[in-house]
């Protein structure tokens, strides 16, 4: 065999190899040169017939080249599996649809609240806040809440010490804005509650609120009871059946109490409105002749009503939710569907 015939036979070879595909090609190359009856198989098995010196040489080379190509052929084995393992991988089918990116929504409460803010500033009104942590002038005394009426009791106040406490409701800021702006005035207040109350289906110890206040020469239960229904038509986008009846607020005088129809059960009574088919969704009033002099305003110059309004409440209501610590909960399963 001669010297030529390997050389040429490990060049086209290399070439074979390099050109292969896949791993059957490779393995039937494997097969067709260093298998049983492989070309370079039979020629290192002839080498036997050769005379001494010619054997010498020629196997030499042969030899050489078997492992050349052995190791080629596996280098190719090795590329070839891994660019196989990559196309599984990372194949990916670019007509397939395209996955929606998981994005994060605003929370239940926080479309309410903005929903309110928006129908009451077309009515004229303007969104002012409050702090949280109040002290219990504004919170008690200002709204002429006596020294013992029970809404002080540690049942209800958080009490942080030094007096001070986490507001129970958003009153206090009618005052603190009245300190400070002249009538006429359209306000709500939004804003966090805090009540050291057992909770059930429809309290809970944090709660939202909005302040809504009017003042003005010439204010009336009727222009209340107009606001609040528009305000319920538009943020329902129905009419819902609501009704008004006395209540007692030290703040106001006269006071209100007003529940909604039950949207939950449709009044025939259920967990939300205790049975009773009505829920009640916020306190109200002509604002206090008391309040007005603490704000450091003339009772005899000014009329105004104020109240104070449930955001949970109106939110379990146009959502039909039937427990109020969903909210809080954080339960993705729950907030999902808004
Ligand atoms: C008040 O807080 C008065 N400040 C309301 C007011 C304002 C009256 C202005 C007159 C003038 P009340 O405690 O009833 O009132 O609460 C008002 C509303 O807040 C309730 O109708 C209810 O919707 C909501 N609310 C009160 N406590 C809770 C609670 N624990 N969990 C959920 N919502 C509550």
């Amino acid at each position: 065999m001669e010297e030529i015939d390997i050389k040429s036979l490990k060049i086209q070879l290399q070439k074979e190899i390099e050109n292969s595909g896949d791993l059957k090609e490779l393995n039937d190359i494997f097969n067709r040169y260093l298998g049983k009856k492989g070309e370079l198989t039979l020629i290192l098995r002839s080498l036997k017939d050769l005379p001494e010196k010619e054997r010498r040489e020629t196997g030499k080379s042969a030899n050489q080249a078997k492992q050349e190509i052995e190791k080629a052929i596996d280098e190719k084995r090795q590329q070839l599996q891994t660019t196989n393992h990559k196309l599984q991988t990372d194949w990916f089918d670019i007509t397939a649809p395209g996955e929606k990116p998981v994005v994060g929504h605003l929370h239940p409460l926080t479309q309410s609240k903005r929903k309110v803010e928006e129908i009451f500033q077309t009515m004229g009104f303007s969104v002012v806040e409050g702090p949280e942590m109040e002290n219990e002038w504004y919170n008690f005394d200002a709204l002429n809440i006596p020294k013992d009426h029970p809404a002080r009791d540690l049942w209800d106040t958080f009490y942080l010490g030094n007096g001070l406490l986490l507001r129970t409701h958003t009153s206090p800021s009618q005052v603190r804005f009245m300190e400070k702006n002249n009538p006429p005035l359209r306000i709500i207040v939004p804003g966090t509650c805090y009540r050291h109350e057992a909770t059930d289906a429809s309290h809970e110890s944090q709660l939202y609120q909005v302040e809504g206040l009017m003042v003005d020469k010439e204010v009336s239960a009727a222009n209340f009871k107009a606001i609040l229904g528009e305000f319920f038509r538009k943020f329902f986008n129905k009419n819902v059946k609501f009704r008004i009846r006395p209540d007692f607020f030290p703040f106001t005088e006269p006071s209100f109490d007003i529940s909604i129809s039950c949207i939950v059960c449709n009044g025939k009574g259920c967990s939300v409105c205790k049975e009773g088919g009505w829920l009640e969704v916020a306190g109200a009033g002509m604002v206090h002749p008391n309040v007005f002099k603490n704000a450091g305003l003339n009772p005899k110059d000014w009329q105004g009503w104020a109240f104070g309004i449930g955001l949970e409440r109106l939110t379990m209501l146009k959502y039909k939710i039937n427990d109020i610590r969903l909210f809080r909960s954080g339960d993705l399963r729950f907030l999902q569907q808004f």
